[in-house]
């Protein structure tokens, strides 16, 4: 591939009329955000919001910072941050997003990336590095993980997001900056207020004066983001290749369905995020929430269930009726009722939309790539749900079986040799090749797992239900939706 042929600012002005590209000089806008994680979902979300906005706001194009993985950078560099976003509704829409204009890989170029961070010009930092990047135990930041313990003996020279949010932070104030705000975009209950949290442990065992200016002068809004982006595949890369003329050797794709609603509180001003169709509010009141148990928990079920029963794609899941209908019952009757609305919130209503994105047959979004992070999902997604159905007296059958599934799924992988892509993959290949497929013992070794239960392993009923879902899957999988449980196969 040579740069003459490759998608770049000096081939932008030559791509076939059909391509959308930025409404503005790319190369006349300024940094004014730092993204950490800059995976396809930043690039095909958030990304995308600040394309739609750099022509009125050029002071906040993007700086996208991976920590460890150099593969986006190298990527990305030789295109000028230049990458296509291919909207996959009834009529495919190809778009160039101009909005990163420099790439870093911190693992090698750290001095880059701190004074990035600490550039006058930069008033916003931005998140995408899934849950196992906050390196959180439970609620609060994890002392123990390795990379905390490395960032907290050598503060100057950080290996975690957390330790460089806050080794910017202290160069800031070192130079008699304001704070940047720092926004995640992860899929976490409460991201910003658990992000402060870590952050504020973090600061505080380095330096309370430090911690004490982040409290008072930063701030960590909530926010809530939704577009389904399956992971960029050959088939993508070609037809790119052939619409553009031109190589382009990561672009992303996406639905062409996006939401982003954020808590508007920036400590030194923020995007016109609305004016890109970003939802801006005051509390954002629930809504990270709903999303994350209404469509990340169903999609968690469906990985887990579908990959029992041999399904790859969300759409071909849906297109199996009994787990269709199995799935439509749990969202419906069971994960709806426990949630606290936002005002003014149809939950029915945002039911029937989320089961028409996932049918949407322009999508191939593989099960196995949403079945990723299952120890860091499964907490989040669906175990919320069942604590609060069960502290409302609420049945919990249905609720159990992905639980269960995800439990037989890390069986039959471990039992495989497959390898887990799973921050706790060692432990759970463990547990795994241990069971024997007795489901009170299995369910026992699972439970074990403090990380992932918590004090939800002393729930009586939770166990009893899960305990007979994991039986009934452990029979056949068809019979176990059918009757919720498998309650009546005892
Ligand atoms: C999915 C999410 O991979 C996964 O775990 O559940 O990436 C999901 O597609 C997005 O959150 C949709 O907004």
């Amino acid at each position: 591939m040579t740069d003459a042929r490759r998608l770049s600012d000096a081939t932008l002005a030559d791509l076939p009329p059909g391509i959308e590209r930025p409404r503005y000089d790319p190369a006349a806008t300024r940094i004014g955000v730092v993204h950490l994680g800059p995976g396809a979902f930043h690039r095909a979300h958030q990304a995308v919001y600040l394309d739609d906005l750099l022509a009125e706001a050029p002071e906040w194009a993007v700086c996208a910072v991976s920590l460890r993985n150099p593969d986006v950078r190298d990527a990305l560099r030789p295109q000028d941050g230049l990458y296509t976003l291919s909207l996959l509704g009834e009529t495919p829409r190809l778009r160039v997003i101009g909005s990163i204009r420099e790439v870093l890989c911190a693992r090698d170029e750290q001095a880059a990336v701190l004074a990035r961070l600490a550039h006058p010009d930069v008033r916003l930092v931005t998140l995408t590095i899934t849950e196992k990047g906050y390196c959180l135990a439970g609620d609060g930041l994890d002392l123990a993980h390795p990379d905390i313990v490395h960032d907290l003996a050598a503060p100057a020279t950080p290996v975690s997001a957390i330790g460089y949010i806050v080794a910017g932070l202290r160069a800031r104030r070192a130079a008699g900056l304001k704070p940047y705000t720092v926004l995640s975009c992860d899929n976490l209950p409460d991201n910003g207020g658990r992000l402060r949290r870590a952050t504020l442990a973090f600061a505080r065992r380095i330096d309370p004066g430090l911690a004490a200016w982040i409290e008072a002068e930063a701030t960590f809004p909530r926010s809530m983001v939704d577009s389904i982006t399956p992971a960029t595949d050959e088939v993508l890369r070609e037809r790119v290749a052939a619409a553009l003329g031109v190589e382009d050797a990561w672009p992303v794709q996406r639905e062409p369905y996006a939401q982003w609603v954020v808590e508007d509180a920036f400590c030194d001003g923020r995007p016109p995020f609305e004016r890109a169709g970003a939802i801006l509010s005051g509390d954002i009141a629930g809504h990270d929430r709903a999303k994350l148990r209404l469509l990340n928990g169903p999609h968690s079920a469906l990985a887990y269930l579908g990959a029992l029963m041999d399904i790859e794609t969300v759409a071909d899941a849906m297109r199996h009726p009994g787990l269709a209908t199995f799935l439509e019952r749990l969202m419906r009757e069971d994960i709806a009722p426990t949630l606290d609305a936002p005002a003014g919130f149809d939950a029915q209503a945002y039911v029937g939309a989320i089961l028409e994105r996932f049918r949407n047959p322009a999508i191939r979004h593989r099960l196995a790539q949403i079945a990723w992070d299952g120890s860091q999902k499964i907490p989040v997604r669906l175990l919320g749900t069942l604590h609060d159905a069960l502290a409302a007296g609420r049945p919990i059958d249905r609720l159990c079986l992905p639980v269960a599934a995800w439990m037989h799924f890390v069986r039959r992988q471990a039992r495989n040799g497959v390898a887990l892509v799973d921050p706790m993959a060692d432990v759970l290949a463990d547990i795994g090749r241990g069971t024997t497929g007795q489901a009170q013992d299995d369910v026992a070794a699972f439970l074990r797992l403090d990380a992932v239960f918590g004090e939800m392993a002393g729930e009586r009923r939770f166990v009893d239900a899960l305990v007979v879902a994991y039986a009934a899957l452990g029979r056949r999988v068809e019979r176990a939706l059918a009757t919720d449980s498998g309650r009546d196969l005892r």
